[in-house]
């Protein structure tokens, strides 16, 4: 079985079980979170001046208000909330602990979430992720006098608010991310079951149209200071329904699509709708329901602290519709692990990368393994084509590179080889002479950039036709020219389903044009159902194997191994 191994495999390097922080990319911090208006940008720090006026502003002015007959008549027919009778009774335990899970998994989503974000700190409305067309960012303008690559654009977050908080660590906050994620989604589903099967839903969804003045009434006596009754333990009143049902049925619902929007599986599945809500388009939309989270947990806590305390701790945490120190006590004992299990968070994570990976592998590969079935089928028109493509990943240097590249790859040969019928070695000539295959899509980096370029090469079926796999081989590594960030060779495993989608080609165009050294020449792979990092550039040889835990560190690829990515990365 092991004759065919191909020279490459031995000069793989070995990775560290954790991460070490002396060779990690160094920490770089970015500037203060800036939305932009027009040309300008503004600071996000300007929100606080802004709430306070309107807060000091707004106050008098409806205190004033309230003074008025129209409005005391309004508020008099629309007290705030709805009348109807509700069949529901108190706060159940499953409720509370529902309520106790989505807050512990939220944090930790919110917290990893942000890393992801930190990974490209821009967000953009078009699919291009052009410099300079951002509408937020926390990251300062794109150097114009050098090759800046993604990586380069990454930031440090706060250990104590990032998951793991270090730079460039999306692999790791992934893994968090979309196990928590899981969890959630399984928790709010119960939770959709249990409201509907007890009369529950009765509390956070609107019966009447009077909601909708009631809620605004609410609004007036909040603003007004003189808050609304509290009768919480029987129903809420208006503002806080509608606030509700917009948090659990459509924020929650919406986070859950957009997220799985950002993904090159799904989003190249959805044919026009993908195109239309592209990946930034959905990425933007996605920050924009953790704003409303942000925005709703805020003014919920303080609601919960300034309209009785006591109270509203009884009926949360204890169940009990009274005044006492026992909901207080349970909250306080759910705080204390929150806390701790928020300090353990990114030590942990640090010192027991390798444990994260595997045991989010385990949480959530099962679903990257449905998600690669796909045969992706998206394509762009040449018009759709990205005025400038983010490059990433490090350059090859190399003397044999650099003597391929200056005879203009002349002398390149692609070495396809490892468990099959007919190894082969090719050259650049051979390679065009092969049927081309064009197509125009979407490239997705996991850092959350993307871009639309127009690829050319030769379909890996025609490969697979020439070399005729064993049946043993079940994955097909690729071996680049370059070192990864690490040093040690680049490479990617793709199992060989992958191999077989019918837009995998190994690229030696871009955009009508032979592949620039900075995107891969000679020669990258294309495989369009999954993230940027498995599109291996600067390709040497390709070898079929029955299985990759010999190869490097085992884990599938060098930033599997080194950053602790999935090898599976259809999402
Ligand atoms: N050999 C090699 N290939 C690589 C990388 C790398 O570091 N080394 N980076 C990957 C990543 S993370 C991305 S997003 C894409 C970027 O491709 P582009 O520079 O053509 O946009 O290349 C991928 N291929
Ligand atoms: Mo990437």
């Amino acid at each position: 079985m092991r004759e065919l191994m191909d020279p490459l495999e031995g000069q793989l390097t070995h990775a560290d079980d954790r991460v070490r922080l002396s060779a990690w990319l160094p920490p770089q911090f970015g500037g203060t979170p800036r939305v932009r208006l027009g040309r300008k940008w503004y600071s996000v720090l300007w929100l606080i001046p802004i709430g306070f006026l309107f807060l000091t502003v707004g106050v008098p002015l409806v205190q004033e208000l309230r003074r008025l007959p129209a409005v005391q008549h309004f508020i008099a027919r629309y007290p705030g909330q709805d009348s109807i009778p509700v069949q529901y009774f108190g706060f159940p335990a499953w409720l509370r602990w529902q309520h106790f899970l989505n807050l512990f998994l939220l944090l930790f989503i919110i917290r990893a979430g942000l890393q992801i974000l930190a990974d490209h700190p821009r967000l953009y409305w078009n699919p291009h992720c052009t410099p300079g067309t951002e509408w937020f960012r926390f990251q300062h303008d794109v150097p114009r006098d050098r090759i800046w690559t993604a990586k380069d654009d990454s930031v440090t977050l706060p250990g104590w608010l990032g998951l793991p908080g270090i730079r460039h660590s999306i692999g790791l906050a992934r893994w968090w991310h979309f196990s928590c994620d899981l969890l959630w989604v399984l928790n709010g589903l119960v939770f959709y079951l249990m409201l509907f099967s007890t009369h529950q839903w009765q509390r956070i969804v609107p019966r009447t149209w009077a909601v909708f003045p009631n809620a605004l009434s609410s609004a007036v006596q909040y603003l007004s200071l003189r808050f609304p009754a509290e009768e919480g333990w029987v129903r809420y009143n208006s503002l806080q329904l509608l606030a509700y049902f917009a948090t659990v049925f459509i924020a929650a619902p919406l986070a859950v699509v957009t997220g799985l929007m950002q993904a090159p599986a799904v989003s190249n599945k959805l044919g026009w709708f993908g195109r239309v809500l592209h990946r930034q388009a959905a990425r933007s939309i996605h920050f924009l329901v953790l704003c409303w989270f942000l925005f709703f947990i805020l003014i919920h806590v303080t609601m919960v602290f300034v309209t009785g305390l006591l109270a509203n701790l009884d009926h949360m945490f204890a169940g009990v519709n009274g005044n006492s120190p026992t909901g207080l006590g349970i909250f306080l004992a759910a705080l204390t692990l929150v806390i701790v299990a928020w300090a353990l968070a990114t030590p942990l994570t640090i010192n027991h990368a390798r444990a994260v990976q595997k045991t989010g592998e385990f949480m959530i590969g099962w679903l990257k393994a449905i998600a690669e079935w796909w045969d992706p089928n998206n394509q762009y028109s040449e018009a759709d084509i990205s005025p400038h493509l983010w490059p990433n990943g490090t350059m090859p240097n190399s003397a044999e590179y650099d003597a391929l590249a200056r005879a203009g790859f002349g002398d390149y040969r692609l070495r396809v080889g490892g468990l099959v019928e007919n190894p082969v070695v090719v050259s650049q000539a051979e390679l065009k002479a092969m049927p081309k295959q064009e197509q125009i899509t979407c490239h997705f980096c996991i850092q959350g950039w993307s871009g639309i370029a127009k690829w050319g090469g030769v379909p890996m079926r025609h490969i697979l036709k020439i070399v005729r796999p064993k049946a043993a081989a079940r994955y097909a590594v690729f071996y680049s020219f370059a070192e990864g960030a690490e040093g040690g060779r680049y490479y990617d495993v793709h199992t060989i389903d992958n191999m077989r989608h019918h837009l995998t080609i190994l690229a030696y165009e871009m955009s009508g044009k032979p592949l620039s050294v900075l995107h891969g020449a000679p020669l990258r792979l294309r495989c369009e159902n999954e993230l940027g990092f498995k599109q291996v550039k600067w390709i040497a040889a390709i070898e079929f194997v029955d299985d990759f835990a010999r190869i490097g560190a085992g884990q599938g690829g060098y930033n599997e191994d080194h950053e602790f990515y999935g090898y599976r990365m259809p999402i």
